[in-house]
């Protein structure tokens, strides 16, 4: 990846779920949840990504119906006051209405594994698609956070690879175009604390795959492992906010595309002094 004076696109995360983990019940009604949208805006969000089903492991899927009620009017609403939005979906159906809502971008965490009409309603409507390295629903992924190769040796960022390149070539035989393709490592999905941190230290081997790059490490476990208290209490939630930081500025000197934050003023801050530090 080429240390770039181009900056870091700043994907705001707006979860209309009443359980995820890392501010789930906040916005989970339209006018609250749309409210917190405007703020990301107002913080420097470039795009605003909104979700209505929770990730977190163990997490419960809502009908389709649900997801459909909690995402479209927020999408609608944000997309009419002129935003770039994003839909954190895993299903065909929602990815058609929130697209005809106004979003240009699907954001599917299983990339294209968990529905089989994914990959075609993309294709059709030009947008923009996220595919993050997935192998199972909440319920079932931290069953599959084994990455022993053949020779024995547990490389996360091979299978991971590997993983992505299949990815990418159902979503090329589906007619999606290679530049609108944007991959995620998928930190914290199917992935033990420890693989986390190798997926990190090997992003220049996923980055090699040929497309830009989405991370999304915000508040998640392994930062809450990584700050635990002496009696290996993790650090809340509520507490991993400048380890995220840290983080943003290490993968901006990496050569991410973009990175997917809760705090987006934060996270604004840490780019503005990485892009006024990078000028040649
Ligand atoms: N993580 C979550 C949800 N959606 N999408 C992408 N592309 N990458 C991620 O890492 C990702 C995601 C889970 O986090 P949350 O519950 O805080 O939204």
């Amino acid at each position: 990846m080429t240390r770039g004076l181009r900056s870091v696109v700043v994907m705001g995360v707006v979860n209309v779920t009443p359980d995820s983990f890392s501010d789930g019940g906040r916005w989970a009604d339209t006018d609250a949840a749309v409210a917190h949208g405007r703020r990301l805006l107002a913080d420097g969000a470039d795009i605003l990504d909104v979700g209505g089903e929770s990730t977190r492991p163990g997490a419960t899927r809502p009908l389709v119906s649900e997801e459909l009620d909690r995402v479209v009017p927020v999408i609608e609403a944000l997309a009419a006051d002129g935003a770039r939005v994003s839909v954190d979906t895993m299903r065909a159906e929602v990815a058609a209405a929130a697209l005809a809502a106004g979003a240009s971008i699907v954001n599917d965490v299983s990339g294209g594994l968990a529905d089989p009409a994914m990959l075609g309603v993309v294709a059709g409507s030009g947008a923009t698609y996220v595919a993050m390295h997935w192998r199972a629903h909440s319920d079932r992924m931290n069953d599959l956070a084994t990455y022993d190769t053949p020779g024995g040796r547990d490389d996360v960022v091979h299978a991971v690879c590997r993983e992505l390149a299949e990815r990418v070539a159902a979503a090329r035989a589906a007619g999606i175009a290679d530049d609108k393709v944007v991959l995620d490592p998928g930190l914290g999905f199917a992935k033990r604390g420890e693989h986390n941190w190798q997926l990190l230290e090997g992003l220049d081997r996923v980055a090699a795959l040929g497309f830009p790059l989405l991370v999304g490490a915000s508040r998640k476990s392994f930062l809450g492992a990584l700050l635990a208290a002496p009696d290996g209490a993790p650090r809340p939630v509520s507490e991993r906010e400048v380890a995220g930081h840290a983080l943003t500025l290490v993968l901006a000197q990496r050569g991410v595309w973009g990175v997917r934050v809760h705090d987006v003023r934060g996270t604004r801050d840490v780019l503005r002094v990485w892009e006024r530090t990078s000028r040649r």
